[in-house]
């Protein structure tokens, strides 16, 4: 099947075949990247979890190695789920993961390299004496998974957290240790909140007020801030929170503590979960990676035999300009595999027109595009205060003064099928300006056994700057970062038509009264090296 074989992505990370889940344990050790993640060797659905194991030197050209753990334990046979990586300061490495029993009880387990001096980190040791960790009393004997990395403590004890929920309310455990193997609960949690439910894949670190590098999980001081993120088991999307920590309780006090329904923004708002950090040391940045699920029907996985891919990792910074949400980039190294570009500049797109861009093709693209509203347009509007949502006003068909305008993505010929990632900006009685930032699969494929959701939020826009948006195609995922990444977008589409040589871009501007000036530069996207490890291959 052509149009099932052409959705397998040429960049993005994925194993050969079969279902992925969350990231698990990345870290940066003697030269290598290393991503573990949760894997079903033996179906295209969830089951049988154990964790795969890739090395790379980019975070773009990726080796498969042998599977790192798998379910042979009592205290894991039901599965070796979500777990995080710790660097010791004397460069040993720890590993914490869940495990779900013979009773499918989710307990907390130690393993460590069988070879610390083998860069590749291919075996792996569980210790003998796990578990390490059991369900506090009180806490349902399913709700209490995904370990984090470690950061160090005043008095130089190692401390984590651990998601779990009490009724309704989401909460994150703390505990201290100083060998991995015993640890103290703290008293309170890290953060709790009301009505959130159950906590999965909880992450926490700093990032700093002033400078762009990224930071050490267990820095601290003045000039950080620290991040808590939530999984929401119950709807299943990533959501962080900027704010401060207080170490000597261990507990974690919000900015703000109105924004959004209380947990906080979203990395992301289209499917993107269970996602991790960590600090690469090497280049001193915190990367970021999510599992980006399908949307299509688990019958065209098992046709396909694969299910899942990762996000491209992105850098994840404090925005300066607003101080209020987290910037995320692909990471630099994802231009390496820039070819050719096509550029436009000044592009005149006039109310209720679609331009086509005469690219050489357009199923791997990195696209940057800045988009001007024409000013008198925006001065000389009559209509105030439209409320506008994206996932809920009729996306990119519902036509107002001025937007939506954008890029029509994965789109054929004829229309026929065609994703817009696009700005809708609305203009207030007082004058200022709101912009939302969406991405639109309604009219993405003509399948009918796919989610055609409409994605988007907000997205601040500060005084002078242009609409700017990047956005990574690559067969069946578009990831858009809108605003040097305030507001991120991760879709999956499954086209019919806009498939292989068929595969066009335009742009688009449904506004009725703005005319917007675009400028782009678009890049064909090689194809990355993702395959079985090759001992013979000098690297
Ligand atoms: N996936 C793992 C769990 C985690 C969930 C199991 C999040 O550890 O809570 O595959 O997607």
């Amino acid at each position: 099947n052509t149009m099932l074989s052409w959705q397998r992505t040429a960049y993005h990370f994925q194993p050969e075949k079969n279902w992925m889940n969350d990231p698990n344990g990345p870290m940066y050790y003697k030269g290598w990247y290393h991503f573990f993640y949760q894997y079903n060797p033996n179906a295209a659905v969830w089951g049988d979890i154990v964790w795969g194991h890739a090395v790379s030197r980019d975070m773009i050209h990726w080796e498969h190695l042998p599977l790192a753990m798998v379910n042979d334990q009592w205290y894991d046979i039901n599965g070796v789920w979500t777990g995080s990586a710790t660097i010791l300061p004397n460069g040993q490495v720890i590993m914490l993961y869940t495990g779900s029993t013979n009773d499918s009880v989710q307990v907390q387990n130690l393993a460590y390299p069988a070879d610390p001096s083998d860069p590749l980190l291919v075996d792996w040791i569980k210790y003998p004496g796990n578990p390490v960790l059991f369900p506090p009393p009180g806490i349902g004997y399913k709700d209490f998974r995904d370990p984090t990395t470690a950061w160090l403590t005043s008095e130089g004890k190692w401390r984590i957290t651990i998601g779990s929920k009490l009724n309704k309310t989401g909460i994150a455990f703390v505990y201290d240790t100083e060998d991995f193997k015993t640890y103290e609960l703290k008293e309170g949690f890290l953060r709790a909140v009301s009505g959130t439910g159950m906590w999965e894949c909880v992450d926490f670190y700093p990032v700093s007020k002033m400078a762009e590098n990224g930071l050490d999980t267990s820095f601290n001081g003045a000039e950080v801030k620290h991040v808590v993120k939530v999984s929401l088991d119950d709807d299943r999307h990533d959501y962080y929170s900027i704010g401060n920590y207080d170490e000597k309780k261990g507990s974690f006090i919000p900015d703000d503590v109105k924004n959004d329904v209380g947990i906080g923004l979203r990395y992301d708002y289209g499917i993107f979960y269970a996602s991790k950090t960590f600090y690469d040391q090497s280049k001193g940045r915190r990367v970021l990676w999510g599992w980006i699920g399908e949307s299509d029907s688990e019958y065209a996985d098992i046709t396909k035999g694969w299910a899942s891919v990762q996000s491209i990792p992105r850098t994840v910074n404090l925005d300066k300009k607003t101080g209020s949400n987290l910037l995320q980039w692909p990471i630099a190294e994802v231009e390496s595999l820039r070819l050719r570009s096509d550029k436009f500049k000044n592009l005149n797109v006039k109310p209720g027109s679609v331009v086509s861009l005469d690219i050489e093709s357009a199923t791997q693209l990195d696209i940057v595009a800045e988009f001007e509203i024409n000013k008198e347009a925006i001065e000389k509007t009559t209509e105030f205060n439209v409320e506008y949502q994206c996932s809920t006003n009729g996306g990119a068909a519902k036509r107002g003064a001025l937007g939506p305008f954008g890029l029509l993505v994965l789109a054929d010929e004829g229309l026929s099928e065609y994703t817009p990632v696009y700005f809708y900006v609305t203009k207030g009685s007082d004058g200022l300006l709101k912009t939302s930032f969406c991405s639109d699969q309604s009219r993405s494929s003509l399948a009918t056994d796919v989610n055609k959701q409409i994605f988007g939020s907000f997205v601040p826009v500060l005084e002078g700057e242009k609409l700017s948006v990047r956005i990574l195609v690559d067969h069946s995922i578009v990831e858009s970062f809108a605003q040097g990444g305030r507001t991120c977008i991760a879709s999956r589409v499954y086209p019919t038509k806009a498939i292989y040589g068929a595969t066009r871009l335009f742009l688009f501007n449904n506004a009725t009264e703005a005319t917007v000036k675009a400028s782009l530069k678009i890049w064909q996207m090689n194809s990355a090296f993702i395959h079985p490890f090759n001992p013979d291959q000098k690297n």
